[in-house]
């Protein structure tokens, strides 16, 4: 990091000033990704263990409230309608099936329940059926999360109203990469929504998506965007890229998995008190790979048998995972 004075020559009020300041390079995450694995595997395990307890696993099961059919181009995601895929358009869910499906997670032992809309933003009468649900959910004794694209003045301020803890909206991919991917909307319109809901007092989940082609520059940019947030989110999800069929990006070769380990490392590294999500991409991953990533610091999940539109491990697979190795869900 930047140059920062030894913790042990300052008083806590200064220690804590200069935390908040201090700012990630991208040749400080570089330097990182370059480490030997087990130092940089050591390292990550080191700061988890400062912040969490190292056999905890925090549990989100997900549920697409309004599928398919929107209006952005993302090259990665089967709900666009520019691109021919199987994902269907829905309508929103009505507020009885979001509540049976949040009870049943609640059942399968999740502590949070999120759910997603393919929109590019939220209408305003969309936005007072989310928030219903919002209010339901939470009766059930859930910690909500929403998704709903990018959100105009005032609708943060709602959802708050309505109970929400927190909203994800990932960065996705480097500022300098995102106009290859996505051309329908700007990386700097993503971290103007994350303000607006930083303001309203909504926890943040921001993170992104690996292995869309994008280089180790790249996703080391991705990272010190992410841990640069003042202050950062409180939950990074780090999804690998699930290829659907139809979209560009279908036919992208897949990076290397200890390049995945690598990237949850460095986020675990610069963002020591967040969760950090080992998110989409684990139906292909192996165990192996999955408690690699968990060695790395990652501690929570989807859990549940689907993500938005693709599948996911299925729960009682995830159960025999977590008795394989000691990890006990939060
Ligand atoms: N429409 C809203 C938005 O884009 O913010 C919310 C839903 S959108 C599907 C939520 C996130 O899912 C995206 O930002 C992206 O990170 C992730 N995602 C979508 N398709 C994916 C895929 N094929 N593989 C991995 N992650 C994906
Ligand atoms: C996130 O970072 N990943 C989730 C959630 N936030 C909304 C979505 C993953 C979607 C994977 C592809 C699909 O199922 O459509
Ligand atoms: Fe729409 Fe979100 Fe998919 Fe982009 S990622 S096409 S905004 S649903």
């Amino acid at each position: 990091m930047n140059a920062i004075p030894q913790a042990a020559a300052l008083t806590p009020e200064h220690a804590a000033a200069t935390a908040r300041t201090a700012r990630w390079t991208v040749a400080d995450v570089e330097a990182l990704y370059q480490l030997p694995l087990m130092d940089l595997i050591f390292r990550a395990q080191q700061v988890h263990r400062e912040h969490f307890d190292a056999n905890e696993i925090q549990l989100s099961t997900l549920l697409s409230v309004k599928t398919g059919g929107c209006s952005e181009d993302c090259g990665y995601c089967s709900q666009s309608a520019r691109y021919q895929t199987e994902t269907g358009r829905e309508a929103l869910l009505p507020l009885d099936e979001v509540v049976a499906a949040a009870q049943a997670a609640k059942d399968q032992g999740a502590s949070r329940f999120c759910m997603g809309a393919a929109w590019r933003g939220p209408k305003d009468k969309d936005l007072a059926k989310v928030g219903e649900m919002i209010r339901a959910v939470k009766s059930l004794g859930l910690e909500t999360c929403v998704t709903l694209g990018m959100l105009k003045d005032g609708q943060a301020s709602e959802l708050k109203e309505a109970g929400l803890d927190y909203y994800n909206h990932n960065l996705d991919t480097d500022a300098s990469f995102y106009g290859q991917v996505i051309t329908t909307h700007r990386h700097a319109d993503r971290i103007d929504t994350l303000g607006q809901v930083r303001e309203a007092g909504i926890k943040v989940c921001s993170g992104g998506i690996i292995g869309m082609g994008e280089s180790r520059r790249n996703r080391a940019a991705l990272i010190v965007q992410l841990a640069n947030l003042n202050p950062p989110p409180e939950s990074v999800p780090i999804n690998h890229l699930v290829p659907i069929p139809g979209t560009p990006l279908a036919d992208v070769a897949p990076i290397d998995g200890f390049e995945f380990v690598r990237t949850i490392a460095a986020a675990r590294i610069t963002m020591p008190s967040s969760f950090v999500r080992l998110s989409a991409g684990r139906q292909a991953m192996a165990e192996e790979l999955q408690a690699l990533c968990f060695l790395a610091g990652a501690n929570s999940i989807f859990y549940g048998d689907k993500l938005l539109t693709t599948g996911n491990p299925e729960t009682d697979r995830d159960q025999v995972l977590f008795e394989k190795l000691g990890l006990r869900p939060i």
